[in-house]
């Protein structure tokens, strides 16, 4: 076994996106390309020598290459250990968890989440911080600006580690302790939830259908559910991770996640249906003939978090991304606790987790989660709902309506152009930020603007500014249109425009027909069909 140091060139655009590196398997297979990024990181960070090092994936295509890659340089550059989950699995809340739990220096997940995987499809890289959490701003530019004038990386020449067994190999100077996936993550879960009221309701015949959607959480919801929760055998579908998901997107959303609620909406449903995207960090919840909107859940689970064991002394604040509905704004109001709007992206509520200025946040895109870690947490948000149901005996769609009836309801939709040129894209956020200046008091149909901004964030701990985080129209009735540019997409751009609409009384009306005079306002103001090519979206959620 020996250290090599081998010579390199930059590789243009090794820029982390909205949550880390995400590229086609094409792209992460060129050779030096991984490692030209892995070695970016290291330089970029200080003070690992002899730390710890969290390391896992969501077990997509080229999951189990990269990871023996990793090891070699992790040894290469002098760290003391690495914790690899077991086949190189760990779900983004469980890395969390375990860089918490073991106070590690850091973590690597290998994931391109809700992206499509296998040979065709995406592999990403993203790497977290001291406190479990994602990589700030800060270090993710810095981590682009290594990768831009890089020369050189360190590997070990040293043969590939058996990652089927748990234990410790050595390799270098380095341990390589191979961790069950699961366990430190399920006693975590444990610690918050009451499970013996969740086993009774189990046991008194609830029934839950779980989708895991051939992605990381089949053995995590399996462990949990099935065997400490005891419910039946066959609740978790979709269990056994494969490296392309089944072919499908592993995205628990109503449009990609269609089996779950077609059965939902059938003959059989169960009680609760629920979903979890490629990395465990996304969840879906849904009711008998109801899917509960992601903003919505939050502002539920933020309203009824005294219920629950882990928040019983209730919560010191919440905080939402910008594009999610202010249904949690309204709860948090009620409860007299701080609610804060950040930039789309799990990186800008660690400073306020941290900081401990707020218990629970999430975003529209089906993530939620809470101070028990600094990732989204598709488990636990299903666990707060199972948790929930089990101690007022309501059913979701009773508790969602109760909601409403108390705080009012947030008619929300998401509408996707998915991969459009990227310079229309640029041409139709370039025009509408020109248009920012003229558009109050324009009269649009029976909607009137108020005033239109491009959102920007000054982090209330540390001060640093994020600008250009997504254009705004409010309107005077209290509505909203907001347009943004993804930054998870692998192929051209992906236009997304989000409708929040505010109702006190009229709670029970279509979606799609509650929105649809301001899908129409969108659609002008901003042109979209010229600049994307698209008559119409390409996914509604
Ligand atoms: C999307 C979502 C965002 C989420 C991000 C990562 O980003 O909108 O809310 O945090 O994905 O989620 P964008 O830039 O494409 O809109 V995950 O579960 O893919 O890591
Ligand atoms: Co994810």
């Amino acid at each position: 076994m020996s250290i090599q140091t081998i010579s390199t060139t930059p590789f243009e655009g090794q820029n982390p996106g909205t949550s880390g590196l995400r590229k086609t398997v094409d792209v992460f297979r060129q050779p030096r390309y991984l490692e030209n990024f892995v070695q970016s990181i290291f330089d970029s960070v200080e003070g690992y020598q002899g730390k710890t090092l969290v390391l896992g994936g969501d077990g997509r295509y080229f999951n189990s290459v990269a990871i023996q890659i990793i090891l070699k340089m992790a040894a290469a550059n002098g760290f003391g250990k690495v914790l690899v989950g077991q086949y190189g699995i760990l779900s983004t809340p469980a890395v969390s968890c375990i860089i918490r739990k073991y106070q590690t220096f850091g973590g690597i997940i290998l994931s391109a989440s809700h992206n499509p995987g296998g040979p065709d499809g995406d592999f990403g890289i993203k790497y977290n911080i001291g406190n479990g959490g994602p990589a700030p701003e800060k270090v993710t530019n810095a981590i682009y600006a290594q990768s831009q004038v890089i020369r050189e990386y360190r590997i070990s020449d040293a043969p590939d580690v058996d990652l089927s067994e748990i234990g410790s190999v050595q390799m270098e100077k380095m341990t390589i302790e191979v961790i069950d996936s699961v366990a430190d993550y399920a006693e975590l879960m444990q610690s918050l939830f009451d499970f013996q009221a969740i086993h009774t309701m189990f046991a008194n015949g609830f029934t839950l259908r779980f989708d895991a959607m051939h992605a990381v959480c089949g053995p995590y919801a399996t462990t949990i559910m099935e065997k400490m929760l005891g419910a039946p055998e066959g609740t978790v579908v979709n269990a056994i991770p494969l490296e392309d998901f089944g072919g499908h997107h592993p995205d628990p959303n109503p449009v990609n996640a269609r089996e779950l609620m077609d059965y939902m909406n059938g003959p059989d449903a169960a009680d609760m249906g629920a979903a979890t995207d490629g990395d465990g960090d996304r969840n879906m919840i849904v009711g008998r003939h109801i899917a509960v909107t992601p903003s919505d859940s939050l502002a539920i689970l933020a309203a009824n978090a005294t219920l629950i064991p882990g928040y019983s002394k209730g919560i010191v604040g919440v905080a939402r991304s910008m594009p999610t509905s202010t249904a949690v704004d309204r709860v948090a109001a009620a409860l007299k606790v701080p609610c804060y709007e950040t930039p789309t992206g799990w990186k800008f509520f660690g400073d306020l987790l941290d900081d401990n200025k707020i218990t629970l946040c999430g975003e529209e895109s089906y993530g939620t989660s809470s101070n028990h870690i600094r990732e989204k947490d598709g488990i636990w948000a299903i666990l707060f709902w199972l948790n929930l149901l089990a101690v007022t005996g309501k059913s979701v769609g009773k508790t969602v309506h109760d909601h409403w009836k108390r705080y009012g309801r947030n008619y929300y939709s998401r509408h996707d152009y998915v991969n459009i040129d990227s310079k229309g894209a640029d041409g139709l956020m370039n025009r509408l930020r020109s248009l920012l200046g003229s558009l109050k008091g324009k009269v649009f149909g029976s909607y009137v603007v108020e005033k239109a901004d491009e959102f920007s964030y000054a982090d209330p701990v540390d001060g640093s500014v994020s600008e250009r985080q997504g254009i705004r129209i409010f309107f005077t009735d209290g509505s909203r249109i907001v347009f943004r540019l993804s930054g998870t997409g692998t192929v051209g751009a992906t236009l997304r425009v989000y409708f929040d609409r505010y109702e006190k009384e009229r709670l029970d009306m279509d979606m799609q027909t509650a929105l649809g005079e301001l899908v129409g306002i969108a659609g002008k103001i901003a042109d979209i069909k010229a600049y994307t090519g698209l008559d119409e979206p390409t996914v509604v959620t």
